[in-house]
């Protein structure tokens, strides 16, 4: 058929050919009235995003930044780790990483080329506090002022993380880092300082990220800084350090940030999600989405741990205060989840009502083993969060996957598989904001190819290709993707 063809026009050849010919009407008129045959028709209003959805990328500071010495940094517990042979693959660090501390510029405009409207970033806690108390180091600061700056100058809105993982290894060392209260009053002085001084220019700051990953891998099977292998009881009372933690900071940010700004945290929520979308599932994964995340989002919510949690602990179950507990629960002004993964759960005649099912070993996963494609995760997420706890403002604070992605002879990264992952979870989101679940904003991990904790730089979750020798960075297939997802505010 010629190109020049209308669409409309090939619509009325079409019927009247079929008019003649001995085709069955069905066919007819199925063809006619909806015109598959054309690119047009592929993608219609029904996967649009709300109006205003905000399209964002994420980072984290020890991740990215590199100059771990520069401007009067002190050590975290991520650059004593890492330089202890055999915790990180390949023996990598974070010393130089993505160069992006002096880089930040180059790396706003990768932002603007996606046409990104947020970017989350992550406050270095030894830039501010290098011992992580006592006297602050204004050029640390600095760094994000220019950060901010230089993303509200290219209409790019700052959300700002003050704990993705990089504690000052002060006070692991004085006070055994989380494991101490000490150290939860510390996080809430400094998340107080920080907000007073850029809540000029951020608006939204989120307290600490991912708290079932950096306490259970940090503390529990010591995979991660400071590799600890805490017994239960300590392990436990460590958890409760950390939303306490939360909880003060919280009231410091309050205290001290401008009016207007507000406050979450982002979590890497344990998702249950139903093996059948039947009621009996449905109310299966609801429980179990409490259950399972009572030690970290269930008591931030709720201001209790449930009786299923502390009788399970028993003698090792946390010591606590009420007044901790209203503390931990202090008002959030929205919620992040970040999403990777989902748990299957099934409904059952057990004390709680319900099981949680083990993956088959077909189940398919991306480049990191533990990375199982669950679509729906991104769906049941908002879905809970909403349900459960009446959460009004929900973003999705990560969400994206690893891929072994090699370039081309002419340098390009056809990644497809994150397109595809990108794809389906992106239509399940759609799905929920198109049911109501009140989602504001998604924010894909990564703008760019970054150290991957104890995978080093093994595992590459970027948009952007880094070669880690020039430090180029190249906007891989994905890219393009998500650029054609902001531009038309619908799947692509
Ligand atoms: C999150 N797991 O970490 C973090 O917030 C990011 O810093 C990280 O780069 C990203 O997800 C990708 O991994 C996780 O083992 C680390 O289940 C490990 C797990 C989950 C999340």
């Amino acid at each position: 058929m010629s190109r020049k063809v209308s669409r409309r026009t090939f619509g009325k050849i079409a019927g009247a050919g079929a008019l003649a010919s001995t085709a069955p009407p069905a066919l007819n008129s199925f063809v006619s009235s909806q015109d598959l045959r054309t690119p047009e028709s592929i993608g219609t209003a029904s996967r649009q995003f709300p109006k205003g959805f905000l399209w964002g990328t994420a980072t984290a500071s020890y991740q990215v930044e590199g100059a771990v010495k520069e401007d009067g940094r002190g050590p975290s517990i991520w650059d004593t780790f890492s330089h202890m042979p055999g915790k990180v693959v390949n023996n990598a660090n974070g010393d130089v990483a993505d160069d992006h501390y002096h880089r930040y510029k180059e790396d706003v405009q990768i932002m603007k080329s996606l046409d990104v409207r947020a970017y989350r970033f992550s406050v270095a806690w030894p830039r501010v506090f290098p011992q992580g108390d006592g006297a602050p180091n204004p050029k640390g600061l600095d760094f994000y002022k220019r950060l901010v700056d230089e993303l509200l100058a290219n209409n790019i809105q700052p959300f700002c993380t003050l704990y993705h993982w990089d504690l000052p290894q002060s006070l692991q060392d004085r006070v055994g880092g989380w494991e101490s209260r000490d150290t939860s009053k510390a996080f809430a002085d400094y998340a107080g300082f920080v907000a007073e001084h850029l809540s000029d220019r951020v608006k939204h700051f989120f307290t600490i990220n991912e708290f079932g990953a950096f306490v259970e891998l940090g503390y529990r099977t010591g995979i991660h800084a400071p590799g600890l292998r805490l017994p239960p009881g300590r392990f436990n009372q460590t958890r409760h350090h950390a939303v306490l933690g939360h909880g003060l900071a919280v009231q410091a940010i309050r205290a001290k940030a401008k009016p207007g700004t507000k406050v979450g945290l982002a979590e890497n929520l344990n998702i249950c999600v139903p093996v059948i979308e039947t009621e009996p599932h449905i109310e299966a994964a609801t429980r179990a989405t409490r259950e399972l995340n009572a030690q970290y989002m269930t008591v931030i919510q709720e201001g209790k741990y449930t009786d299923a949690y502390l009788a399970a602990a028993g003698a090792n179950a946390p010591k606590f205060t009420p007044e901790d507990l209203k503390s931990i629960s202090t008002p959030l002004d929205f919620a992040g989840i970040n999403v990777y993964t989902p748990t299957y759960v099934r409904a059952d005649n057990s004390p709680l009502g319900f099981t949680s099912v083990h993956h088959p070993h077909s189940f398919p996963h991306m480049a990191s083993t533990w990375l199982f494609v669950g679509p729906e995760a991104i769906y049941w997420g908002p879905r809970h969060m909403a349900r459960i706890w009446n959460v009004k403002e929900i973003y999705i604070t990560e969400n994206g996957c690893s891929s072994a992605d090699i370039p081309g002879v002419d340098g390009t990264v056809d990644d497809t598989d994150r397109v595809m992952y990108l794809r389906n979870y992106l239509t399940q989101l759609q799905r929920a904001t198109s049911e109501g679940v009140p989602v504001r904003g998604y924010f894909l991990w990564s703008l760019m190819d970054n150290f991957e904790w104890a995978d080093g730089y093994t595992n590459r979750f970027g948009l952007h290709y880094v070669d880690y020798t020039t430090q180029k960075r190249t906007p891989k297939l994905s890219a393009a993707f998500y650029r054609e997802v902001i531009a038309r505010n619908t799947v692509t």
